[in-house]
């Protein structure tokens, strides 16, 4: 198999933050150790690897202090380089972090002119999003946390949350922006804790949103994982709920810091799994929320871009292979088998159903005695994982 046959374009909907590519290397114990990059530089750089888009937060493309001239010099220079360049920007969202005025929180902030602040820069972030033809509005509320609890009720900032979010989503209607917004969670950094800390968590706080409909989750690879998460089974649920609205791919070593890897290059299996379900039942942007490591030069980031794209290419190759294998076929053909009687759709609540259910005659031994071949079903997996099938 040549590497051709992984060559991304813009079908596959690959998408790419400013702030990934854009990473400098920074970290909290050491100083950037290559260049800036303009934007206008990325946009062409991925374009040539095939990517579909760029997303990008207010201050990834306009810095915080910049004039209205300026701003819209800005928006103008880089709508030219997308059309230049056949890119996208599907998702835009809002830095809520960086600037000394979030160092307690944002929507959370127990200030409410830092709450009215935050509110501000959101809707004039919802505005230049929508501009560049944005669809998908990101949440990442990475300082709405807490290190001294005895500061801040979490069920008052939960509150103060959900009445931003409620006030965000009448504002994008009120402006005809057509926005789904999408919430991310992640358990901690940089906060000692971060409320809503898992996609879980997520889910059952837009159920007490007053437009429920139009806010879904945005699920990153390792914030799962720092938590110890299987993030086939975070995407599963969302997916299943309707809720995948956005996603975020990168990959991370276990629990621990967030180490935003190269897609792919750490959690193979899990993420085979992933593909081959994002592949069945998702049509959104393939977003890479990661960065190359420290010790790489430009370069390296785009080595690392295309690394991504390919190593997704490549899961999806092998996805198919799964599905077409037909020993693996036949195995789950039998380990999905069960007595005809049993095999009918267990359908809604009934006095009838209850008692006949009750009178079954179920023999749990027999039940148990059930051949459940998944060593071999996991080898064949892995075989064909390693390349040897
Ligand atoms: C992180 C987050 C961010 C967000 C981004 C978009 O851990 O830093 O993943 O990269 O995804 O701010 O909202
Ligand atoms: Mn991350
Ligand atoms: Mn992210």
């Amino acid at each position: 198999m040549t590497s051709n046959n992984f060559k991304p374009n813009p079908e596959h909907k690959f998408t790419f933050g400013l702030w990934t590519v854009g990473n400098r290397g920074r970290d909290p114990f050491g100083d950037a150790t290559r260049p800036s990059l303009s934007p206008i530089k990325m946009v062409k750089e991925l374009s040539r690897l095939g990517a579909y888009g760029v997303n990008l937060h207010d201050n990834d493309l306009v810095r915080i202090d910049a004039s209205p001239e300026e701003r819209n010099r800005i928006v103008r220079e880089f709508k030219q380089a997308l059309d230049d360049h056949g890119m996208k920007v599907p998702m835009a969202t809002t830095n809520l972090f960086y600037d000394p005025v979030f160092k307690d929180g944002a929507f959370t902030s127990n200030d409410p002119g830092v709450r009215l602040y935050a509110l501000q820069k959101t809707m004039r972030s919802m505005d230049l999003g929508a501009e560049l033809g944005a669809h998908i509005y990101v949440f990442w509320g990475g300082r709405e946390g807490a290190e001294v609890d005895a500061a801040k009720d979490p069920r008052e900032a939960l509150k103060w949350n959900r009445e931003a979010l409620n006030f965000l989503c009448e504002y994008s209607m009120a402006c005809g922006y057509d926005y789904k917004f999408a919430l991310e969670a992640k358990p901690n950094e940089p906060r000692g804790d971060i409320y809503l800390p898992t996609t879980g968590a997520m889910l059952g706080f837009i159920a007490t949103l007053d437009h429920a409909e139009m806010v879904g989750v945005n699920p990153e690879v390792g914030h799962e994982q720092m938590s110890g998460l299987n993030f086939y089974h975070v995407v599963a649920q969302a997916i299943e709920a309707g809720k995948l609205f956005h996603i975020d791919l990168n990959d991370q070593k276990g629990p621990r810091f967030d180490q935003d890897l190269r897609f792919g290059s750490e959690s193979i299996k899990n993420l085979f799994f992933l593909v081959r379900l994002l592949e069945e039942s998702y049509d959104g942007p393939r977003h890479f929320d990661a960065h190359s490591y420290r010790s790489e030069n430009e370069e390296g980031v785009w080595e690392f871009a295309a690394g991504c794209m390919r190593n997704y290419l490549i899961l999806k190759q092998k996805a198919r292979q799964f599905n077409e294998d037909a020993e693996i076929q036949a195995l789950l053909a039998e380990i999905h088998s069960s007595a005809p009687e049993y095999s009918e759709p267990l359908g809604a609540y009934s006095r009838d159903r209850a008692e006949k259910i009750k009178a079954l005659p179920l023999d749990r031994t027999e039940l148990a005695a059930k051949k459940l071949p998944y060593e071999r079903l996991d080898q064949l997996t892995v075989d064909i994982l390693f390349g040897v099938r």
